[in-house]
């Protein structure tokens, strides 16, 4: 083995290090940018904390490699933390909490189990129609649309209430509550311990708006203790299901559940749809492609509802989706640490307990594996003949190993069948000018991206021929 070679970083300035380059809250792109000044990694250093940011198909794997790697909760997730407790995705890998939980978790996002939803995704993309048709010409905010949709998702898969989310986009408490609070986390999570305690008004915004979203979470839980009555939803799973040996969640660990599926699964689903949309909007030959695939789906089952055997149906759909995930992917990193120190690369060490961020914005474009085509959308990359020679680490837009996301095949579903049901109905256009912009909070997703939408009649195909 040759000799370590030094990892690079940014210029620093005296005491606070590398905070004076991401003092304006654009830490991603601020990464990003930093990042197309080397090839593989760099160094940060702050104040309190460092980290190294990882980019290179090689380097990811190496720090994918589980039995050196795992996930790390502190900086930006300490903060979620405060809203999600020992949830899922902010639990520390040693709780017992988060054992529990995967164990039981698991076979409720199965494949098996969320075949169940897929009635209920249906009727959301249908009502969803509904309210793109009544503003039909009109400039639609596509984000804002999108956020409605996985809200209304998620609280009806998760405990059978809707928010009433397309009639009164936003406007219900808990979304203010709960977006408000994301919010003030992501900034948190970016200043000085000291700082954050100047933050008084936010703070206390922060804890009312904690203490609502935990009451009204706290009440959906004991309203439904007090029913023998059964539901199709998540949190039966929750209160009735058990581990091997026997065990079940406690009342106050399935709260932080039902908000995590809430914070972990809104804003990274609406994104995705929203950058589809962008991209489908942009590629006018990927979309005629991918609607004729839709046309051929609904030719089969008329005005009948989406079942589980239409969805391996969509197969160019998925490669749009999965092709859109590795442009954007709206989880846009994941932090890991090692215990022992390690050499990545066979030539970068890593200090035992120091995080790497696995950058996937930019890894999903490392030229080494997608070509020098990589910034365009192509979704032929992930035909089931080309899709065999991508190497797994190059694409991670869930995470890695037993800490990757739980609700996946809730995801894959709500996903492709809103977008099913939005090519089936409608022409859409963007303003040819707009300019991609993307707003960074935990997620990311376009903003100020406006849709036209045309309603249209589906072309039977059986028809034209
Ligand atoms: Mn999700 C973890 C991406 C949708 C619930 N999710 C993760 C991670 C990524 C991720 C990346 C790993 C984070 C980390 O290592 O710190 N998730 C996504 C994307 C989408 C998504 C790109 C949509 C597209 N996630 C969803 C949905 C739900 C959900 C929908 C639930 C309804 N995710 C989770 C949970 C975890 C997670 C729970 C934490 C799993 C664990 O650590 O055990």
């Amino acid at each position: 083995m040759g000799g370590l070679k030094k990892i690079k970083m940014p210029r620093k300035i005296p005491f606070i290090g590398h905070l004076w380059l991401f003092l304006d809250n654009k830490t991603f792109s601020r990464m990003d940018e930093i990042a197309e000044k080397y090839d593989s990694l760099y160094q940060l250093v702050f104040p309190t904390t460092q980290f190294y940011v990882v980019y290179s198909n090689e380097l990811t794997a190496d720090v994918c490699d589980t039995k050196k790697f795992s996930k790390v909760v502190d900086s930006g997730l300490d903060e979620i933390r405060a809203l999600s407790g020992d949830g899922l995705f902010t639990a520390r890998n040693d709780e017992k909490n988060w054992s529990l939980a995967n164990q039981i978790l698991k076979p409720a996002f199965s494949m098996k189990l969320m075949k169940n939803y897929i009635p209920v995704m249906d009727g959301i993309a249908r009502e969803m129609n509904k309210n793109i048709s009544s503003r039909a010409g009109q400039a639609i905010d596509v984000s804002g649309l999108m956020t409605a949709m996985t809200m209304e998702t998620i609280g009806q898969c998760g405990f059978c209430e809707g928010f009433d989310s397309f009639e009164h986009a936003g406007d219900h408490p808990f979304v203010k509550a709960m977006i408000r609070s994301l919010s003030i986390a992501m900034v948190k999570s970016r200043l000085l311990p000291f700082h954050k305690k100047m933050k008084l008004f936010d703070n206390r915004k922060f804890n009312n708006d904690r203490k609502y979203m935990n009451q009204f979470v706290d009440q959906i839980i004991e309203q439904r203790q007090n029913t023998t009555a059964e539901h199709p939803d998540l949190l039966d799973r929750m209160l009735h299901d058990t581990n091997k040996d026997g065990d079940k969640l406690d009342h106050e660990n399935i709260r932080y559940q039902l908000l995590t599926f809430l914070i972990a699964g809104h804003e990274t689903t609406a994104g995705l749809l929203g950058f589809c949309l962008y991209l489908l909007s942009r590629n006018p030959q990927v979309l005629d492609k991918a609607r004729l695939e839709v046309d051929e789906v609904f030719d089969t089952i008329g005005d009948n509802p989406l079942a589980l055997g239409n969805m391996s149906q969509f197969k160019y759909l998925s490669q749009v989706l999965k092709e859109t995930q590795r442009l954007y992917p709206t989880a846009p990193g994941f932090l890991v640490a090692s215990e022992t120190d390690q050499v990545i690369g066979g030539k970068y060490m890593i200090p035992a307990g120091q995080t790497c961020y696995v950058h996937l914005y930019r890894l999903h474009r490392d030229p080494a594996v997608w070509g020098n085509n990589a910034e365009e959308f192509i979704p032929e990359r992930f035909s089931p003949e080309n899709a065999n020679k991508i190497p797994t680490s190059a694409y991670r837009p869930f995470g890695n190993g037993k800490r990757s996301c739980t609700g996946q095949n809730f995801a894959v579903l709500e996903s492709t069948i809103t977008l099913a049901y939005i090519l089936r109905d409608y022409l859409f256009k963007g303003d040819p000018n707009y300019r991609l912009q993307i707003e960074e909070t935990m997620t990311i997703k376009p903003v100020n991206f406006f849709l036209q939408f045309e309603n249209r009649t589906r072309k039977k195909l059986t028809e034209v021929a």
